[in-house]
């Protein structure tokens, strides 16, 4: 590649903040999160806004089944935080999350977390 388009290129990297793509920053529950209660929802916060509707994130219980509200949804107020509903009065047992963002410029982010409540 010569010089001149490695300094496009270069520019190009550099000039899309608005469009960076987004990791996760934190969850909760939290990974390896040993709970009393059951709670009503999974939050994750990403560096930037995420596309919910292209987005999933699977609540499965340690059988492997889901049990999730599937209605993942981006925050109204905040675009890079996404939530989705867990049924009321979840049991005790290991719940494990399998999650794949996409942000705005498309990139997709994938990973798993794991929490349980206890009995
Ligand atoms: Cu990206």
């Amino acid at each position: 590649m010569s010089r001149f388009w490695l300094g496009v290129v270069s520019l190009l990297a550099l000039s899309g903040p608005v469009l960076a793509h987004s990791s996760l920053v934190r969850s909760e529950p939290k990974d390896g999160a040993s709970l009393q209660t059951a709670p009503n929802e999974i939050r994750m916060w990403f560096t930037g806004p995420i596309k919910a509707g292209l987005s999933s994130i699977e609540v499965r219980d340690a059988a492997g089944k889901q049990i999730d509200q599937r209605d993942l949804r981006a925050d109204k107020k905040e675009p890079a935080l996404v939530r989705l509903s867990l049924p009321p009065n979840l049991g005790p047992g290991a719940y494990k999350v399998i999650w794949s963002a996409v942000a705005q410029d498309l990139h997709v982010a994938k990973g798993s977390f794991s929490f349980r409540i206890a009995p």
